[in-house]
């Protein structure tokens, strides 16, 4: 906490205590017992407490691999991520794209929906449940295709070292999905 922050701090206590009268000895008691409280509040917390367990955090997001093998068309993708209080990738940065891509080099053996769709087929790609359009996309090449006439939703693909691809939203996958941490961003 800064110097201002701590006089603020101190002002708010004395309001706190209203009239009682504190010696110096007994406010600093004080003042140490709710420091501790705070260090103990989740914001106060290290970087690794600020996304459930299981949960990896980057950058003011907490962000879920589906253990094992489960794969899923994009609708189902975005229900499993739903039910865990998250939503399917929304990648608005190459450092956040850069660090997807680390993650699943990692996991080597898979590709992944995130949650770019084209919902209205006018091939504006916006992320799922937003009205935002992608500001930084990664497309492989020849993507977006629109292969077959029907693909409206986007994978980061294992075969093209995960950039990404349009592909028929009934497609399974494995999911990434994504909420926001309670840390730094
Ligand atoms: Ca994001
Ligand atoms: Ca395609």
């Amino acid at each position: 906490m800064s110097t201002f922050g701590l006089t603020l701090f101190l002002l708010s206590l004395s309001v706190c205590i209203g009239h009682e009268s504190y010696n110096a000895e007994e406010m600093l008691k004080k003042v140490v017992e709710i420091l501790n409280l705070l260090v103990k509040d989740k914001k106060c917390s290290t970087a690794g407490e600020v996304c459930p367990d299981g949960w990896l955090h980057y950058r003011g997001s907490c962000y879920l691999f589906p253990n094992g093998n489960l794969t899923f068309t994009f609708n189902d993708a975005e229900y499993f991520c739903n039910q865990h209080g998250s939503h399917l990738v929304h990648i608005e940065s190459e450092s956040e794209n850069t660090f997807l891509k680390y993650q699943m080099r990692e996991r080597k053996d898979s590709s992944y929906w995130t949650g770019l769709t084209d919902p209205n087929s006018k091939r504006i790609w916006t992320w799922h449940n937003s009205e935002t359009e992608a500001s930084f996309t990664d497309w492989s090449r020849h993507s977006p295709n629109n292969y077959d006439g029907n693909q409206y939703c986007v994978f980061m693909e294992l075969a093209y070292n995960f950039q990404w691809n349009d592909f028929a939203c009934e497609n399974k996958f494995r999911a990434v999905c994504e909420k926001d941490s309670t840390g730094p961003v």
